[in-house]
This record gives structure tokens, C-alpha cells and sequence, in this order.
């Protein structure tokens, strides 16, 4: 199809929903006929990134590989989803501007502390309460929440679905799909 390459990039918290969201848009924009590509740690931090872990400047070297390689599915006329923590705004503003102004949304899954923490899905947030895991994000790893993201998701009062239907009305809005 003619459509043109485009970065979601999802920021947050561990818990709060990114990658959910992230599967859920790929989902429907593929059914949608759309060229997708979701990069995820599944995909990159067990590959390109393996030898990368989560020291602030391992987590800032993470962010500037997955940020070049948005950029290449962009230039391949692709919508590429991106699903990790991303805790600097720094490293986020760097993302945006390897690409044209308009072909990076920003999307920021908000979800308080104390909420991703009750949903502790993998028991991370105890080990690192318990200090088992160090430097965790929100816990003894600081997180910069962006201060102009294209979209904020809520995911402490609404449900996957309606996020995913929220994120797509915007897409449609701003003409990217
Ligand atoms: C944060 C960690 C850590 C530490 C392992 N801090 O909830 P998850 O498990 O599935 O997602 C988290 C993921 C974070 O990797 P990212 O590549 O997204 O982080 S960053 O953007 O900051 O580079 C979590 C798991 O890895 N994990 N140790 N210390 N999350």
C-alpha cells in the first residue's frame, strides 16, 4: 500500500502496560493491512542488545540502538512500535529527532507507581524491593516522564481495549493510518 513509515513509541513504566498495548495496536493496525513491526526486549535485548543490562548507561546505549533501527523501518515505509521503559527524556528526544517532524508519536502509558507495583506480573518489582534485582526502574532507577508525548494512556482507569481504541482514534485523526 502507499502508506508511509511512522515510530510509536511507548514509554512507561515496568507494569504499566506497554508492551500489552504495543501487541494489541500491532494486532489490529496488521489486520488492518498495514506493515507493522513491533520491537520489543523479546526481540532486542535478547539479540542485537544482549550484551547490554540496565545501568543507566546500558539502558541510554539500548534506546540509541532501537532508536537507529526505527529509523530503518521508517525509511522502509513501515509502523514500527517500540515497548520499553525508555526512563530518559534525553535519550526519547533523540529518538524523535532521527526522524522527520510528524513520523514520531509519542505515546506515554501513565500508571502510578503503586499500581504497576500491585500488578507486579513477573514478581520484579518484590525482587527489587527485596534487592535482589538493583537499579529497577522506579524502585532505586529514576523514570522521566515525557513532557509533551502526542498521546498519554491511562491504564490505571481504562482498559486495554479502549487504550488501543484511543491510540488508533488518534492515528486516524492526524491522517497517519
Ligand atoms: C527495569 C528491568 C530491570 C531493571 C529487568 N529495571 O516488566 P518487564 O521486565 O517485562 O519489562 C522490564 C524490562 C525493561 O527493559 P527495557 O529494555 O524496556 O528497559 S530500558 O528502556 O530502561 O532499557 C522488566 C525487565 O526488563 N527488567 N531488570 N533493573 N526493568
Amino acid at each position: 500500500s502507499g502508506q508511509k513509515g511512522v515510530v510509536i513509541w511507548f514509554t512507561g513504566l515496568s507494569g504499566s502496560g506497554k508492551s500489552t498495548l504495543a501487541n494489541r495496536l500491532e494486532a489490529a493496525l496488521f489486520a488492518g493491512g498495514h506493515r507493522t513491526y513491533l520491537l520489543d526486549g523479546d526481540n532486542i535485548r535478547s539479540g542485537l542488545n544482549r550484551d547490554l543490562g540496565f545501568s543507566d548507561i546500558d539502558r541510554r546505549e539500548n534506546i540509541r540502538r532501537i532508536s537507529e533501527v526505527a529509523k530503518l523501518f521508517v525509511d522502509s515505509n513501515t509502523i514500527v512500535l517500540t515497548a520499553f521503559i525508555s526512563p530518559f527524556r534525553e535519550d526519547r528526544i533523540a529518538a524523535r529527532q532521527k526522524v522527520e517532524a510528524g513520523e514520531f508519536i509519542e505515546v506515554y502509558v501513565k500508571c502510578d507507581l503503586s499500581i504497576c507495583e500491585s500488578r507486579d506480573p513477573k514478581g520484579l518489582y518484590k525482587k527489587a524491593r527485596s534487592g535482589v534485582i538493583p537499579s529497577f526502574t522506579g524502585i532505586d532507577s529514576p523514570y522521566e516522564a515525557p513532557n509533551a508525548p502526542e498521546l498519554i494512556v491511562n491504564t490505571e482507569n481504562q482498559d486495554p481495549e479502549a487504550s488501543t481504541e484511543q491510540i488508533i482514534r488518534f492515528l486516524k485523526e492526524k491522517k497517519i493510518i
